[in-house]
């Protein structure tokens, strides 16, 4: 058994749900913050058979879409003055963790 961790973008955590919960996944949403752009995201915990990974991850893949946000980055001192600058960033996509499950119960 493997533990699959999902992280996705919110705007897309509802269609993969979705679709994983149609595939007969089990599926546990967290709602947690990404560390660079301190905004919400969601995290996925998919505990499945090791024969259902791979299935899992076509999911994973064609439910999430990747694409580039403009964020306000730090300021640089330029021409005797600050001024701060724009950075394009790739949000989007899935972050995928696969554990082993050593033991797995349900009580
Ligand atoms: P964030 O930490 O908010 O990162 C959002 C996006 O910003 C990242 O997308 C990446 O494109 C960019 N980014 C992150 N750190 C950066 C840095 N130091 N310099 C420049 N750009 C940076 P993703 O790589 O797709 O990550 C999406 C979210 O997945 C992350 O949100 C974080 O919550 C999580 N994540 C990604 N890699 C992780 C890891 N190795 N361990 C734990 N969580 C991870």
């Amino acid at each position: 058994m493997k533990m699959i961790i999902a992280i996705v973008s919110n705007e897309d955590s509802h269609a993969v749900v979705s679709a994983l919960m149609e595939a007969k996944y089990e599926v546990t949403k967290l709602a947690t913050t990404g560390g660079f752009l301190k905004a919400g995201n969601t995290t996925l915990l998919i505990g499945t058979e090791d024969e259902k990974v791979q299935a899992c991850l076509d999911i994973l893949k064609q439910e999430s879409s990747k694409r580039t946000e403009i964020v306000p980055a730090a300021s640089s001192y330029e021409a005797g003055r600050f001024a701060s600058y724009p950075i394009k960033v790739t949000v989007g996509g899935a972050i995928v963790f696969i554990l082993d499950v050593e033991q797995f119960y349900k009580f």
